[in-house]
């Protein structure tokens, strides 16, 4: 898992050129996924409603039993690492639209109702739980609907910035508990913070849409926790102002900020994070427990 986070800069400069490429109808787009790939497909519909496209997404396996609720979408972008889940063929079976996968797997070719694919195939990973190909994938959108303008830079600062990353985790509180909030594109980030802290360091961990945080979880703060705030750079007064509630009510608070195409930059931190909560806790991040690479029904 480590190794595979130190070299996330392949895989982004490969999603940079891929993105930079890719042309799709984005309009009346379902995006599918499972795990980690449902909270990237989150953020990819959000980026592209923020463009007008009419687009959501929603679990593959939530498709598979209730296909009625996907509504009549122009076309799917099933996201899956593996490029094996069954939840998401099963899914596009049902829905026969026009669809397109992305996937770091370069033996998935086009057919099983997907008739473009896309490989990011240098940041494909040997460990579990999913990081360097969630962050490229994520970089791959954001220059889709961001421009490739917006993500060039990335790689060069992912190798400028990733020691300091390192040591921003290390310098994390260490807590009972742990909330991850987020709002916009970066509530499907928060998603995938939490879920990396949970499978592979199994500490007691939530996210939240920043602004639900007061309707109820708010409760579960105290001494113990700690509350980690996505939010951005410009603006944000809304989500620091729950920062400051929690703070009050005796959490530790540590605000994330990132501009919309710097979001990888700050998923990394958790991965290293999770990596560390988990050797601190004699765990192995590679063997996380009762979790396999794929998912087959
Ligand atoms: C999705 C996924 C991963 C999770 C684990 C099991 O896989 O749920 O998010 O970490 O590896 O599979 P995929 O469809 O993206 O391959």
């Amino acid at each position: 898992m480590l190794d595979e986070v130190w070299q996330s800069g392949n895989g982004w400069a490969q999603a940079v050129e891929e993105g930079s490429r890719l042309d799709w109808s984005w309009d009346g787009v379902l995006f599918l996924g499972s795990g980690s790939s449902y909270h990237l497909a989150q953020v990819a519909a959000w980026l592209a409603r923020r463009k007008g496209y009419g687009a959501q997404a929603l679990p593959s396996g939530e498709v598979v039993l209730y296909p009625e609720v996907a509504g009549k979408p122009q076309s799917v972008v099933g996201i899956s690492r593996s490029g094996e889940t069954t939840e998401l063929f099963k899914a596009v079976e049902t829905l026969r639209v026009p669809a397109l996968l992305v996937t770091t797997n370069p033996r998935v070719e086009p057919g099983q109702g997907f008739e473009r694919v896309v490989v990011l195939d240098r940041a494909q990973e040997a460990a579990i739980v999913q990081t360097r190909s969630f962050t490229s994938a994520l970089v791959l959108f954001l220059t889709v609907f961001l421009g490739p303008e917006a993500t060039s830079g990335l790689p060069k600062l992912w190798e400028q910035q990733a020691p300091a990353l390192w040591q921003r985790a290390l310098a994390w509180p260490r807590a009972e508990r742990y909330f991850v909030l987020g709002t916009g594109p970066a509530w499907g980030i928060a998603q995938e913070a939490a879920l990396k802290l949970k499978e592979t360091a199994l500490v007691q961990v939530e996210s939240f849409h920043t602004l639900e945080f007061r309707h109820g979880p708010m409760s579960m703060v105290d001494e113990g926790t700690a509350v980690f705030l996505l939010v951005p750079e410009e603006g944000g007064e809304l989500e620091r102002a729950v920062g400051g509630e929690v703070a009050r009510l005796g959490a530790q608070v540590v605000e994330v900020a990132y501009r919309w195409n710097t979001l990888p930059l700050a998923l990394v931190p958790f991965q290293f994070l999770a990596h560390q909560l988990a050797t601190g806790r004699g765990l192995d991040p590679d063997q996380p427990r009762h979790l396999n690479y794929v998912v087959r029904l």
